[in-house]
């Protein structure tokens, strides 16, 4: 209780952009009562992944087939004969969940072209971990967005190779400890910059691009709202706090969360054809030692590294408010 009334205290009052603002409105019960990730699946106690998962779910509503790459999502919600999926749902080989979403989209159209199914829009979604994502399926990822198919792609990242024992990933911020990114003498741990996905997926010219955070539901499920309403490519980043690799308790996820918006760690921004805009925003940013603090991956980390990423943070950050002003 004491550490809640703190928090209060030092937390930054949002300053509401127009989608803000709108959301004002909408109340989550408002929101659909069905579940289509039902509860009861494998994931570990306070993963804001499979919350993300359950949000988004809901806004895209039943009419979808999800191709799914091997990943926590995958790992959790599948263990024969046992499902969580309530709407179609297909896993899918760790590199091509773009490849077979795309194929999906051009499967479906053809079906409706020949009568064998209703007229209506049936959205093709890819899903895949950051490792998925930034790493091994980027190039399915690139190809299906550059021939513009009509599909939503999510990247769940949690910033590492989870499922598999907490590997690195090219997502995995600087300085955090995983498995084979281990700090020592020589090495602060992760020894590189987190790769910006929205970024290279920005760079496509497709017509959406958003980041987003289970932590703040209304502008998550606004965004993938956007996306599913949008003709062509969307591809939605979402940070995912990841209790157990990232050393935390599971009840701090969504204060996490929190965290990475408030410091700039994680800006939530969209794309819209090419238009840049940060959907939440503060006067100012918390400083970064406020996120890196109580996390156990990142420790190790000395005053000189944390102002070294703080550095890197303003800098993003001023690169990207440039962009959306
Ligand atoms: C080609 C290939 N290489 C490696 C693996 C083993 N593997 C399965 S899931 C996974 C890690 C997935 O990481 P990420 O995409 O970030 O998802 P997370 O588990 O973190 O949710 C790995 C290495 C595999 N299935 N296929
Ligand atoms: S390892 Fe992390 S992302 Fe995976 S199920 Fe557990 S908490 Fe969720
Ligand atoms: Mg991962």
């Amino acid at each position: 209780m004491v550490e809640e009334k703190k928090e209060k205290k030092t937390t930054p009052k949002v300053k509401p952009t127009d989608t803000v603002r709108d959301l004002k409105y909408i109340k989550a019960k408002s929101w659909p009562q069905e579940e289509y990730f039902a509860s009861g699946h494998r994931a570990c106690q306070g993963c804001a992944e499979a919350l993300a998962v359950r949000l988004v779910l809901k806004a895209l509503g039943p009419d979808v087939v999800i191709a799914n790459a091997t990943g926590c999502m995958e790992i959790v919600s599948s263990p024969l004969p046992t499902t969580s999926w309530n709407v179609p749902w297909i896993h899918v080989a760790f590199e091509n969940t773009a490849a077979v979403a795309s194929g999906l989209e051009a499967g479906l159209k053809a079906l409706m072209r020949k009568g064998r199914l209703p007229q209506k829009e049936i959205k093709a979604i890819g899903m895949a971990g950051d490792g998925g994502t930034a790493d091994i399926g980027i190039q399915a990822l690139s190809g299906a967005l550059e021939r513009g198919h009509n599909m939503i792609y999510f990247c769940f990242d949690n910033e590492a190779y989870m499922n598999t024992g907490i590997q690195r990933s090219s997502s995995t911020p600087f300085g955090a400890m995983t498995t084979t990114s281990p700090p020592g003498k020589m090495s602060p741990g992760q020894m590189t910059w987190k790769k910006n996905m929205p970024e290279i997926a920005a760079a496509h010219g497709i017509p959406y691009v958003a980041t987003a955070c289970p932590s703040y539901p209304y502008d998550l499920y606004e965004k993938v709202k956007k996306a599913r309403a949008i003709q062509g490519p969307s591809y939605i980043h979402i940070l995912s706090v990841c209790p157990t690799g990232w050393r935390i308790p599971p009840d701090q996820a969504i204060r996490y969360g929190r965290l990475a918006v408030e410091t700039g760690f994680f800006p939530l921004y969209e794309v819209e054809q090419g238009k840049y805009k940060i959907t939440i925003e503060f006067p100012k940013l918390r400083p970064i030692k406020d996120y890196i603090e109580g996390q156990g991956r990142f420790r190790h980390l000395t005053p000189d590294l944390i102002a070294k990423i703080q550095e890197r943070i303003f800098a993003e950050y001023a690169a990207l408010k440039a962009k959306a002003s």
